[in-house]
């Protein structure tokens, strides 16, 4: 038997042209890289399956302390340090236990360079619990995986790293034409003189779609944690960088400033996005009547510190506040409203600040609200996500 199949295998061997065996060879090499890509994709996918579990189970943790304290637990010591294998229990959440154990050892990521986040905001009557998926995001050129955050019920999603400029055009203060397209790239400014109403359209002309206030905060609450977007080195120490929000005009995204005005900010992966504060004003999709935006005891339009309002209106705390109660000196920016009890009138949501706030204004949390959805103005932009 092993003999005939010798002998015909010898027989076939010589039948093949060297063509024919290099045609061989080249579609066995594809097969084993495509086979190589295969199995890399379903280990992303199976540690991204793993981090939705650790997370729905550290979250069920966080709400056993909750029911026994009235809070949630003050972030591990010093702020932004990764929870892996900390233990949750009455102390908070520690290296060593205490005696009331809500979760021994607090899961790890299962990549070795990835960490779970955790910080309360709000006086602890909330919390972020931050993840990086692998695979819910593959990011095209130029854009940015922002990880996921449970309080804003975000999966890890991809943001245009620098602000939406007209593909093919240097100059974005321009008349709009519908036939432009958004491209994020480092070279020219950004596309502004375009309406909230357009911005919508124009990220969705790209098949993805213009970023959301859950978007927004996933990535401040994330750029927050991290010590070197802060001035001082230390979360909380000096103030998160402003960008471009003390000079005379728009940047393109090709020369860094320095000190407070720095234009990037650093993510949790190791990401980085440019003028986040400052440079543009951000349009995000959310809109707002006057009569329901936060006011402060001055019931009138103008700029307020966070720490001053009286009255948040439709938005909930965790989607206004700085953490800490932090306000413009720890660089948040500040917030723009109506001030009118009465007022109908729709306005679009914008953010970070722009060139010329002088400071205090500009800063990742900056929101302004008296621009309705149809008007446009030069210092106004947008960034699409996917
Ligand atoms: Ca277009
Ligand atoms: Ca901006």
């Amino acid at each position: 038997m092993f003999l005939v199949i010798n002998k015909k295998s010898k027989y076939s061997l010589a039948a093949f042209t060297l063509i024919e065996l290099l045609v061989i060879i080249a579609i066995i090499a594809l097969l084993s890289t495509l086979s190589v890509i295969a199995l890399n994709n379903a280990r992303a996918k199976a540690r991204d399956a793993r981090r939705l579990s650790d997370v729905k189970q550290i979250s069920t943790a966080l709400e056993l302390y909750y029911n026994s304290h009235g809070i949630y637990p003050n972030s591990p010591n010093p702020v932004g340090t990764p929870i892996t294998n900390l233990c949750l229990s009455e102390l908070g959440i520690t290296s060593t236990c205490g005696t009331e154990v809500y979760m021994k050892n607090i899961p790890a990521d299962p990549a070795k360079d990835k960490h779970y986040l955790y910080a309360p905001l709000i006086n602890n009557s909330s919390f972020n619990l931050i993840y990086d998926e692998e695979t819910i995001a593959d990011c095209p050129t130029d854009w940015v995986r922002v990880p996921g955050n449970t309080l804003y019920n975000t999966h890890s999603f991809c943001v245009m790293k620098y602000e939406a400029k007209i593909k093919g055009i240097d100059n974005g203060n321009t008349a709009y034409s519908a036939s432009y397209e958004p491209e994020s790239r480092p070279s020219g400014t950004p596309w502004v003189n375009i309406t909230q109403t357009n911005a919508k359209l124009e990220c969705e002309s790209i098949g993805a779609h213009l970023i959301t206030e859950d978007e927004w905060l996933s990535i401040v609450r994330n750029l927050e944690l991290q010590a070197s977007n802060w001035t001082g080195g230390a979360i909380g120490s000096g103030q998160i960088t402003r960008g471009n929000s003390n000079s005379s005009a728009a940047m393109d995204g090709t020369s860094e400033l320095d000190g407070v005005n720095k234009r990037t900010h650093i993510l949790s992966n190791g990401e980085v996005i440019w003028d986040l504060a400052g440079n543009v004003y951000d349009w995000t999709d959310a809109t707002i009547m006057g009569k329901n935006q936060p006011s402060g005891v001055v019931s009138e339009a103008g700029w307020l510190e966070y720490t001053v309002l009286t009255n948040y209106g439709d938005i909930a705390p965790e989607k206004l506040l700085p953490m800490n109660n932090y306000n413009s000196n720890q660089g948040y920016g500040q917030i723009f409203s109506i001030g009118s009890s009465t007022n109908t009138i729709n306005y679009g949501f914008r953010r970070g600040g722009y060139w010329r706030n002088n400071g205090a204004r500009a800063g990742v949390l900056t929101l302004i609200l008296n621009v309705p959805p149809n008007d446009y103005y030069k210092y106004i932009g947008f960034r699409c996500a996917l």
